[in-house]
């Protein structure tokens, strides 16, 4: 088999199922409780949840990744479970992209939830993900899904290869906003955790 793009190839997103697979297609990561405990609001709620023995899967990630090499696109799917840690709803862990000049295009296949962004200067942006929503992801914003519905947020990414994912001002900082459950809904607020 050719290595991953040197030729074209193609693989199979099934839309009705919410399923890629085919190809060069592998689950790429799974990220249970233990590996987002940095990244939520509430760590004494997510510490309770662990110490009880469970490590509940938040999210996966499955797709094809082509070499890292400027010029080579990538993309996966994330499945992100519905949940909530404490009054937060289940999320990405979010991250910058290494290479700043660097986009990504998110496409919501299921679910419902907002895509939370932040660019280095401290704006915020948040957009709505439900099926069929495009999302632009422009360089230089630290993004985020969340999932705020009662089934299965999945949606497609496709980003640059070499774009790498940083998680260190993520976890050191979070996001100035964080997505809660407030009287039975979605609410945005401010993150008492942040510093500028
Ligand atoms: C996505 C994300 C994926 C998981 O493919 O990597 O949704 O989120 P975290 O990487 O923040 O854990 C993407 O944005 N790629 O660049
Ligand atoms: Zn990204």
């Amino acid at each position: 088999m050719a290595k991953e793009s040197e030729k074209p190839f193609s693989v199979t997103l099934d839309l009705d199922k919410c399923e890629i697979f085919g190809g060069f297609v592998k689950k790429l990561s799974a990220t249970t409780l233990s590996k987002l405990i940095d990244f939520v609001y509430d760590r004494d709620r997510a510490k309770e949840i662990l110490k009880s023995g469970e490590d509940p899967l938040i999210y996966e990630v499955i797709g094809f990744e082509t070499p890292k090499v400027e010029g080579n696109l990538s993309a996966a799917i994330t499945i992100l479970n519905p949940g909530k840690i404490g009054h937060e709803y289940y999320m990405t862990k979010g991250h910058f992209h290494e290479k700043e000049n660097t986009s990504e295009i998110y496409i919501c296949l299921s679910g419902r939830g907002f895509l939370l962004m932040q660019n280095k200067k401290g704006e915020v942006d948040v957009q709505e993900m439900a099926r069929g929503r495009v999302i632009y992801v422009p360089p230089g914003w630290a993004h985020r899904a969340i999932n705020i519905g009662s089934t299965k947020l999945i949606f497609l990414a496709i980003y640059p290869s070499d774009a790498g994912h940083d998680y260190g001002a993520i976890k050191e900082r979070g996001f100035k906003k964080i997505v809660i459950e407030r009287d039975g809904k979605p609410s945005i607020e401010d993150n008492p955790r942040w510093r500028d």
